[in-house]
């Protein structure tokens, strides 16, 4: 059995033709069903729907042999407990740092909100500076607005979430997309069968 841990939303929307273009095709409508383990029409390959942040911890369990997550939450989980296969490319967008527009942000232990804590402190010890983390679960944007922080860490794509709420993006700590990851036993003791369908998949992702 090869078990594929994915998350819902704009990961799984770019995931599912790639999948197709390896053959594998899940036997519910992913849109309308509530069940969270899919067959597939191959026998031997599942998919677990589950939440993105939860998807490196699927992996490296190794309760699934392959994975589809945002470098952000790779990066954030600790990449180096998996194997990162390939940069599929999908679900493009930047980690950023961003402020109230105009605003100045202090230069000294600025109070920073996110859900990426690893990733902000190592972003401000690699300058040098240490900032004071506020640790959120989602809507990042209103800290600043209310004066619980000087700046965000979120991720940004078009930038219109930023606009809405008065904010601007004025750092990028990475450039982001989506990877194929695998349990690193998983990926030797399955090989043979997980190899073609890696190959297909990061195929198709390059067209
Ligand atoms: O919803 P849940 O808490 O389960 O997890 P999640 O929100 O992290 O999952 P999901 O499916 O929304 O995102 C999964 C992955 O998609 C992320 O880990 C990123 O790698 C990638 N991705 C690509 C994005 C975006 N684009 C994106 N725009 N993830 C989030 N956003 C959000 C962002 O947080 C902000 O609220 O969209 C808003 C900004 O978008 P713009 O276009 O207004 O700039
Ligand atoms: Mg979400």
């Amino acid at each position: 059995m090869i078990t594929f841990a994915l998350s819902k939303g704009r990961i799984l929307d770019d995931t599912l033709p790639l999948l197709a273009k390896a053959n594998i095709v899940p036997t519910e409508d992913l849109k309308k069903t509530r069940k969270l383990i899919i067959p597939t029409n191959q026998e031997n390959v599942r998919l677990l729907i589950v939440r993105a942040t939860d998807v490196p911890t699927y992996v490296q369990t190794g309760t699934a042999d392959l994975g589809i997550v945002g470098k952000d939450v790779l990066a954030e989980f600790g990449a180096e407990h998996l194997y990162e296969l390939a940069d599929l490319g999908i679900a493009a967008c930047k980690l950023m740092l961003a402020k109230i527009q105009g605003a100045t942000v202090p230069a000294k232990n600025p109070k920073v909100a996110t859900k990426f804590v690893n990733l902000t402190r190592e972003y401000f010890a690699s300058q040098g500076k240490q900032a004071d983390i506020i640790k959120l679960y989602g809507s990042m944007e209103i800290a600043p607005l209310v004066g619980m922080a000087d700046c965000i860490v979120d991720i940004v794509d078009t930038g219109n979430t930023l606009r809405a709420n008065g904010l601007e993006p004025y750092e990028k700590i990475m450039d982001v997309s989506s990877r194929l990851v695998a349990n690193k036993a998983s990926f030797k003791q399955k090989y043979t069968q997980l190899k073609p369908v890696i190959d297909l998949m990061v195929d198709s992702a390059e067209d």
